[in-house]
């Protein structure tokens, strides 16, 4: 397009809400559909530093994926984390008053050596490594992310699970004094999740400490959170404070608010829709900066990791343990 023609579009069709919202997005969005760079502009994005091309072993293993990034803006602005509020925008606006560090997490249960750990003890001789995954919520967005996280089995291994340890359950830190959200009676706090054993000891199961190669961001769910890409972006807690080796399938913070609606395991499943919506296609946070969001695709059999996964629900009806 050119400049004349560019110059033409009305104000209407480029102020978008999404534009709207942010003048970033605006100026970028100009840049591009003038095909002029901004040079020396602080507001234009920055090119996107190289990425290693993905190994055919990370391709297989689900580690990574070639989709187009989802830009860090969205990423660190579009976010659910209710402890902050209900909204969009709401985690990073009042991120500020979470403090990461020190961050203890005490882990209990069926295990031979439980103990209250340090963040940086928990960790200890585990090299974070970069997973580029796919992450859907149950609203019907998606988004792809590269994380920084150590695999979530090599952290629980250190503790020694016993035999009766069936389930991992995770609670998120409750501190009204950090967490403005906690006032609202949206979910019974603390935040809880939980895994099966197989489930928490899959390789493509994350416990994450950043993203785009830099710590966790308040928002995102510092300093430690969960990312389990096959499943509905809910059970991926953010802030954990707590995980316990339990027998039991044990309660979690959605299934106790609507458990017809959001199921202990959620696989991320377009046969299977949510109550009041489908399931069967996502609008991508896509990575241009002109709109929040592209075109609806279809959405996948386990969000696209079912050569990884399908094997551990073999026999079971997806339908009735959604
Ligand atoms: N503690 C806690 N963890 C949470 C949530 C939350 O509200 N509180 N929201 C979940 C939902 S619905 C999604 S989609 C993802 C969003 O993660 P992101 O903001 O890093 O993209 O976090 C999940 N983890
Ligand atoms: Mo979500």
């Amino acid at each position: 397009m050119s400049l004349r023609d560019a110059l033409r579009i009305p104000a209407t069709e480029i102020t978008d809400e999404a534009v709207y919202r942010d003048r970033r997005r605006l100026i970028a969005a100009l840049a591009a559909s003038t095909a002029l760079a901004l040079p020396g502009c602080a507001e234009a994005d920055p090119p996107a530093p190289p990425r290693a091309p993905i190994t055919p072993q990370q391709a297989r293993s689900g580690f990574r994926t070639d989709e187009t990034l989802t830009r860090i803006e969205d990423v660190t602005s579009y976010n659910n984390f209710y402890e902050f509020g209900t909204g969009k925008a709401d985690p990073s606006k009042a991120r500020k008053t979470l403090r990461t560090s020190p961050w203890t997490i005490a882990v209990s249960g069926e295990c031979a050596k439980p103990g209250v750990l340090d963040q940086t003890d928990l960790l200890k001789g585990l090299t974070p490594e970069e997973r580029v995954y796919r992450l859907r919520c149950v609203e019907g967005w998606s988004m792809v992310i590269p994380w920084l996280g150590v695999p979530l089995a090599a952290v629980l291994k250190r503790f020694q699970p016993t035999s009766k340890a069936k389930y991992v359950a995770f609670t998120t830190l409750a501190d009204p004094r950090q967490m403005p959200g906690l006032v609202y009676r949206s979910i019974d706090w603390p935040y809880r999740e939980g895994l099966r054993i197989d489930e928490a000891m899959h390789p493509l199961t994350l416990l994450a400490t950043g993203l785009y190669g830099k710590p966790l961001p308040q928002q995102n769910g510092a300093p430690l959170r969960l990312v389990v890409p096959w499943k509905y972006g809910f059970k991926s807690i953010k802030s954990i404070v707590e995980i316990r080796f339990v027998e039991k399938m044990p309660p979690t913070a959605w299934n106790d608010l609507q458990p017809d609606e959001y199921g202990f395991f959620s696989n991320v499943n377009p046969n299977v829709d949510h109550p009041r919506w489908s399931q069967k296609t996502e609008r991508r946070i896509a990575g241009t900066a002109s709109k929040l969001f592209a075109e609806r695709i279809p959405t996948r059999l386990f969000n696209g990791y079912a050569e990884q996964v399908a094997g551990m629900y073999k026999g079971m009806d997806l339908r009735k343990w959604f």
